[in-house]
């Protein structure tokens, strides 16, 4: 199966994700008809376990958009489990060091590139009979530079062979340089951020980032970014519920 979410980005585009916290196949699968291009299942932050994820998974794969998995960690066992799902993406936190992204690489590419054990169970279903022959260059790696310490070692990072991109996670960039979680950060998180999406793309990597509304989105896209997302499932059910209450309050 091609990866239309990476077509979409090699040809310089721009697409929209959507970020999953609940662990439910149902939400996943609402969400997944939206018309998202890639849907996110996110085990880091997000309540999943794994076999949750796999449904999830399941339900994303009914429709046209790119199911995605951040892994809880960038473990290449938790990597490898996500990509057996059926995750045809990976977006992997905390990715501080060139080693890291080294390690990433490896558990997302079948020998002779990298490391990865083969036994795909719904990789297979996902990507068709010939998942094996295609899964190498199919499968999108993204990894997540968020602290200081990535920063440090920025070039090193963007210079590991097989990386797709990178994804900013813009709450833990600027906690890493003193600030509060958020997702526009200014000072010296703000213009990380900024160096990053620059060194990537010159070295013509993807470039992602987290957003917590579709204005910042636009933003971020304005600012060159392709891949971005905003409020996560359960912020978007909270948000529509709190002003349902406020709705009924009135009358
Ligand atoms: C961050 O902003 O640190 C993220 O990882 C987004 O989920
Ligand atoms: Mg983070």
């Amino acid at each position: 199966r091609a990866n239309t979410l990476k077509r979409t980005l090699a040809a310089g585009g721009t697409a929209t994700n959507a970020w999953l916290s609940i662990p439910s196949s149902f939400s996943a699968e609402v969400v997944a008809n939206c018309g998202f291009d890639a849907v996110t299942v996110d085990m880091q932050h997000g309540m999943i376990d794994f076999s949750q994820a796999m449904t999830m998974f399941q339900a994303i794969s009914t429709t046209s958009a790119i199911p995605i998995g951040r892994p809880v960690c960038s473990s290449p066992v938790e990597i490898m489990r996500l990509l057996d799902a059926g995750a045809y993406g990976v977006i992997c936190p905390q990715v501080d060091t060139a080693e890291i992204a080294e390690a990433v690489v490896s558990a997302c590419r079948y020998p002779p590139v990298g490391a990865r054990s083969f036994g795909p169970p719904r990789g297979v279903l996902y990507g068709g009979a010939d998942y094996f022959q295609h899964a190498n260059e199919e499968i999108l790696v993204f990894v997540m530079i968020e602290s200081r310490q990535a920063m440090d070692n920025l070039d090193r990072i963007l210079d590991v062979k097989g990386i797709d991109g990178i994804f900013i996670g813009p709450n833990d960039l600027s906690l890493s340089f003193g600030g509060d979680p958020g997702c526009e950060p200014q000072g010296e998180a703000g213009a990380a951020i900024e160096t990053v999406r620059q060194k990537a793309s010159d070295r013509g990597l993807y470039t992602g980032i987290f957003c917590s509304d579709t204005d910042m989105c636009h933003r971020r896209m304005d600012q060159g970014f392709q891949l971005v997302n905003a409020a996560n499932d359960s912020a978007v059910l909270k948000s529509g519920y709190v002003g349902q209450v406020s709705r009924l309050k009135k009358t």
